[in-house]
């Protein structure tokens, strides 16, 4: 029993993300490389904190500018800790499967990327990808082991921007509270001949709320399928800047749309008294031989008597 406790535990802390790299037109730019990350890889979980912008409790900062042609393709790489897998064999790399919903970029103009403050900057979305053709965002990235990319729009004017990359964790919304907000800063040098400095400018705290409806919601159908049922997603935030006619840039080169992963056949007799019966990335039995099935976590679930 302590040992089931003590897994029930571990299995929470070993389910969320951290941005930490970037590529630039397929070159990797190195671990951390422009990156302020943080050491923890929790959410935060209520739009107004005060961290929304960039994160809280940033270990890993360093002076890199990392220098982006406009119209480049720029990649994110997230990992489930630093570095990237937590053991050996970690099905919650880059991200817990269960952990569906958008990615999404947005830059804000600084004087100099490498030693800007994040409070009070006016932040402008340069690309949004939700759920489209029956994929999350977080199913791309998955799916390219932990890149998520994007085309940064052609007529972005150049100068030092901070890029705040954000991934929400939609699997638990349908509460208030309950979205996970992941992000982290990268510090960067826009070059080219653009002169969009960019629209539909935002506050971090300040441009989501609670109850906006791609934040609180249900992303589950009556089969518990978390791909909205058929409905549209509605992502938060302001529209992405779009460059005049023959400019487009575009939310990303994406890879060819791919089904997802199909459901985990449940066995026909249920989990044994205090066996696992459920949580994120479980895929054995979800109904109890003995007992009943009772969650203790989003990751693991315990048939008890
Ligand atoms: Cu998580």
């Amino acid at each position: 029993m302590k040992n089931l406790i003590f897994f029930a535990l571990a299995s929470v802390v070993s389910a969320h993300t951290i941005f930490q790299k970037v590529s630039v037109n397929g070159v990797e730019q190195g671990q951390l490389k422009g990156v302020r990350a943080s050491d923890s890889d929790y959410p935060i979980t209520n739009v107004n904190d005060a961290a929304f912008a960039c994160n809280k409790d940033i270990k890993h900062t360093d002076s890199t500018v990392i220098s982006i042609p406009a119209g480049a393709k720029v990649g994110a790489w997230w990992g489930h800790v630093i570095g990237g897998k937590q053991g050996a064999n970690d099905p919650d790399h880059p991200i817990a499967a269960s952990h569906k919903g958008p990615i999404q970029y947005y830059l804000a103009k600084v004087d100099n990327a490498a030693t800007a403050g994040t409070t009070g900057l006016q932040w402008f979305k340069v690309a949004q990808d939700g759920l489209s053709n029956g994929k999350w965002a977080v199913d791309t990235m998955i799916a390219n082991g932990g890149w998520h990319y994007f085309n940064m729009p052609t007529c972005v004017a150049p100068g030092d921007y901070l890029l705040r990359v954000e991934l929400i964790a939609l699997h638990s919304a349908s509460a208030q509270g309950g979205a996970q907000f992941y992000m982290e800063c990268a510090q960067i040098r826009v070059s080219g001949s653009g002169t969009n400095k960019g629209s539909n400018f935002v506050s971090f705290p300040g441009a989501y709320k609670a109850n906006d409806p791609g934040i609180q919601l249900s992303i589950y159908d009556t089969t518990g399928k978390p791909y909205m049922g058929g409905k549209a997603y509605s992502i938060p935030g302001p529209a992405p800047l779009t460059c005049a006619a023959g400019q487009d840039g575009g939310s990303g080169s994406t890879p060819a749309p791919q089904q997802p992963a199909p459901e985990p056949e449940a066995p026909a007799a249920g989990a044994a008294l205090y066996a696992q019966c459920g949580g994120a990335t479980w895929t054995g039995p979800t109904t109890c031989a003995q007992g009943t099935c009772k969650v203790s976590s989003e990751h693991y679930s315990q048939c008890v008597p």
